[in-house]
């Protein structure tokens, strides 16, 4: 089933210089990038993006978190685009993370610990959790003609 999905490399991500590595991820497992932008959103946007945590007691450190400096947003289609996404990105908590995914690599304290020091989980990077999420946040970051259609030479070996 061909579904898109959000990825987002978070600030940590960007101010570390991960997004080429980030991306290269997504590329090689043969996730098309159809959209893609570097922006610093602000406050009001990170919080109608992090609308379902709202009530979460880490949710004004997660929304100063993603407001801290730019991020770089990318739109990915492909088999599985959800479930494979989530795949290369791991667990949340990066200390939970396999190694191998971006988590697990790039990323090691634990949510809890981030939280206790009010730090904010640093985990690098987002992606849509569910096909109705990634439909909803594709929709929020991108506007229709910001994203593209083309053929790679991966999708012709995957199908
Ligand atoms: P996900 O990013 O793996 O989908 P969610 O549960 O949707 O994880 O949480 C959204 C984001 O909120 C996480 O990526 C992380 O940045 C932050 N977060 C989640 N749990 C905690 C926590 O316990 N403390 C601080 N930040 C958290
Ligand atoms: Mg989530």
């Amino acid at each position: 089933m061909i579904e898109r999905s959000l990825v987002i490399v978070k600030p940590d991500g960007v101010e570390r210089a991960l997004v080429g590595e980030i991306l290269k991820r997504f590329e090689n497992a043969g996730l098309k990038i159809i959209g893609i932008k570097m922006v610093w959103i602000d406050k009001k946007f990170a919080e109608t993006h992090y609308a379902a945590h709202k009530s979460k007691p880490f949710f004004k450190e997660l929304v100063e978190f993603i407001t801290e400096g730019p991020v770089v947003a990318f739109a990915v289609e492909g088999v599985h685009a959800v479930d494979n996404s989530r795949r290369l990105v791991g667990d949340t908590s990066p200390h939970e993370a396999a190694p191998g995914t971006i988590r697990g690599d790039f990323a090691h304290i634990s949510m809890a610990y981030a939280s206790k020091k009010g730090l904010g989980g640093k985990n690098v990077v987002h992606a849509s959790g569910s096909k109705k999420e990634a439909d909803e946040e594709i929709k929020l970051w991108f506007k229709k003609d910001e994203l593209h259609s083309y053929t790679t030479v991966h999708e012709k070996h995957v199908f």
